[in-house]
């Protein structure tokens, strides 16, 4: 029996292929396995909360080392599970510090911020000694390679939401991580207090990036800062009474490095919304993914292609909720008497800076 043409050229085809894996090599016409989709989802804060004040009762703080040196609730996309990640790049997580608690000093390669939700004001984030008091609403920022320890002297549970860009740092295997104390006393015991000291008091970053400030204080590179929400909220207020406001996004605020007046950090850029009472945005898509925050507030934000129907996912306040990159979005407020308030952070300096950016309005 001959064989054909075809047949030969089969054979052959499989015989290349076993000899390209043979020596790691690949050809462009195989398949390979590809990375699931990322998924929009809506995360109730009820759900986090009630886990979250469950973890402070059964998950004890620990040293640097355990397991639990940090007590957060991971928001998970359902898309990527086994990743336990919220997008590709940032996770958002939600972190509770006990009265008398503390969450002992470190510092990583990736970046990370604090968006406060809970507290009476009185714990506070040390960061390269300064003492940055978190009041609700307040944005603290860590940038990469900052020491970092968190205090509650108080008598109220301290909550914050924390997004950290460290899936992109792992992508990049940039993972170092190092605790400020790694000594162990004779018994092999931890030393007590691992925080450094505090050394400016809190608003000490307002005055050392400020308008008035020394030569080269920054290399383009974030600087730790904490924008206060008093400060966050009049601003929003105001260009609302303006009517100053994005098509895509109502009144939108970028927090912006101080001292290079672009992105929050190199990998991640918050922002602040407010949608008016009633207030239907048009819809846009972009290459870059967005975690929502609802301060407060009800709205509904649609995802998908009007064509195709789009999905809706509502949501009140001190949810989170995930936009993918590329999904059509448009949010409405479907209140018609109260603005809603939302708190944002995108990879989209990440995109900007690599040429990745593309954005398209319907
Ligand atoms: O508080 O320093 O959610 O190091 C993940 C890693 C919080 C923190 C996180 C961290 C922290």
């Amino acid at each position: 029996m001959t064989q054909t043409e075809a047949e030969v050229n089969d054979l052959r085809v499989q015989a290349l292929h076993r000899r390209l894996a043979e020596h790691s090599l690949g050809g462009h016409w195989q398949e390979r396995e590809r990375s699931p989709a990322l998924v929009p989802h809506v995360w109730p804060w009820e759900a986090i909360h009630s886990c979250l004040m469950e973890s402070g009762e059964v998950i004890k703080l620990g040293h640097a080392g355990d397991a639990a040196n940090r007590r957060t609730v991971q928001l998970v996309n359902p898309a990527i599970t086994n990743l336990k990640s919220t997008s590709r790049t940032l996770q958002m997580s939600i972190q509770l510090v006990n009265p008398g608690e503390t969450a002992e000093c470190h510092r990583h390669m990736a970046a990370a911020l604090r968006f406060v939700i809970a507290g009476d004001g009185t714990a506070y984030t040390n960061v390269e000694g300064e003492k940055m008091l978190m009041e609700p609403n307040d944005l603290v920022l860590t940038p990469h390679w900052t020491w970092h320890d968190h205090q509650n002297p108080g008598t109220k549970p301290v909550v914050w939401l924390d997004v950290l860009d460290v899936h992109l740092a792992n992508f990049l295997d940039a993972p170092i991580h190092e605790n400020y104390n790694e000594s162990l006393d004779q018994n092999g015991n931890y030393f007590a207090g691992s925080s450094q000291p505090v050394v400016h008091e809190d608003g000490y970053c307002r005055q050392r990036y400020g308008v008035m400030r020394r030569r080269g204080v920054s290399d383009g590179r974030a600087v730790p800062y904490a924008y206060k929400w008093r400060d966050t909220l009049a601003a929003l207020r105001e260009m609302a009474a303006a009517g100053e406001r994005d098509p895509h996004d109502g009144v939108l605020l970028d927090y912006t490095n101080p001292v290079t007046g672009g992105p929050t950090m190199p990998t991640i850029a918050c922002r602040a919304q407010w949608l008016g009472p009633g207030e239907a945005t048009r819809a846009h898509r972009h290459t870059s993914s967005t975690i929502y925050h609802v301060i407060e507030g009800e709205g509904t934000t649609v995802v998908g292609a009007e064509a195709s129907g789009g999905a809706a996912y509502d949501w009140g306040t001190r949810d989170c909720f995930f936009v993918p990159s590329l999904g059509w979005h448009r949010h409405v407020n479907r209140s018609k008497t109260a603005p809603a308030l939302l708190f944002s952070v995108t990879d989209r300096p990440v995109l900007e800076s690599l040429g990745l950016y593309r954005e398209e309005a319907a």
